[in-house]
């Protein structure tokens, strides 16, 4: 199934045709290079690797008009100006997780399409999705129309599921940051959760997140006492999987409202990210008031 806007299916199909080669050039690149990312983590050989591939080829497509991703410290202009409407802005994390390529453990690429200059507002969003190297490769597609998860065969994708939506029933929960680095409002939240959910936790939000949109539940990675606005990129991490998550009926928050509201500043501006069932999401707001 295609996109209708022949610009998000021209990014949708070339991420589609790159990830099966991310996956298999993961091979030989585990190890970590002597430079940080604008977010002050180290980068992995992967991290940078999958950022010039997805950078040159996002880039060439017409449409396109502006590529950031969290590797890179600036947004690069490259023909159009999303701010008149004239063309699309891509942002990517093209390895989300890339810490767990030492582990061998689940990680992903997040992308999302907004249709407005970057750093924008999640509700500019045309549409977000992410990629999840687990056993399968899978696509999960948020556009104004649906959401929808593909599983990734020979560079190409295959529709296995339209109209996906949270389950109504949660079932689990994965929450980052040490315990004793949350603030006690969140920690009393936790607590609750924790009696009533089963953990899902594996240190890659997309997989975590994954989990959420299968089962039902809530991942949080929220603000911590050591730093009040967490560790997740609102325009890499927050809005692309908020858009998803609020796609497929369940809820955002960056602990006030919505994380599409939010007004980014900068471009590697971090959030609180919770994502989830309504019902999870509404009650964590009260609990953080
Ligand atoms: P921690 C991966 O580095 C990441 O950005 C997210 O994918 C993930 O949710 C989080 O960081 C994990 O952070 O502190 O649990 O290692």
């Amino acid at each position: 199934m295609t996109v209708s806007d022949p610009v998000v299916e021209s990014v949708v199909a070339t991420i589609s045709r790159s990830a099966t080669e991310i996956r298999q050039g993961l091979i030989g690149r585990r190890g970590a290079v002597d430079e940080e990312n604008p977010s002050g983590e180290t980068q992995m050989e992967a991290d940078v690797w999958a950022d010039d591939m997805l950078r040159e080829r996002l880039t060439a497509i017409d449409g396109v008009g502006q590529y950031a991703s969290e590797e890179r410290p600036e947004v690069e202009d490259c023909g159009g100006d999303p701010a008149a409407g004239d063309a699309y802005a891509v942002a990517v994390d093209p390895l989300d997780g890339s810490s767990n390529i030492k582990s061998n453990n689940a990680m992903g690429t997040i992308f999302g399409v907004y249709d407005d200059a970057l750093p924008a507002r999640g509700e500019t969003l045309v549409a977000a999705g992410y990629v999840l190297y687990g056993p399968i490769t899978t696509m999960v597609l948020a556009t104004e129309e649906t959401v929808s998860e593909y599983e990734m065969t020979g560079g190409e994708r295959q529709l296995i599921e339209r109209d996906v939506t949270l389950p109504a029933d949660p079932v689990v929960y994965g929450f980052g940051g040490r315990v004793p680095d949350w603030p006690a409002d969140f920690e009393t939240y936790a607590r609750e959760i924790e009696q009533e959910l089963k953990l899902r936790y594996g240190g890659a939000m997309i997989a975590d997140v994954n989990q959420v949109l299968t089962y039902g539940g809530v991942f949080a990675y929220p603000g911590l006492e050591s730093r009040p606005e967490g560790k997740l990129r609102l325009q890499f991490e927050g809005n692309p999987i908020g858009y998803v998550v609020e796609r497929a009926g369940g809820r955002s928050s960056d602990g006030t409202g919505s994380l599409l509201s939010v007004d980014p500043d900068a471009l590697h501006d971090r959030t609180p990210v919770h994502v989830g069932n309504e019902g999870l999401i509404d009650r964590l707001e009260d609990a953080l008031e």
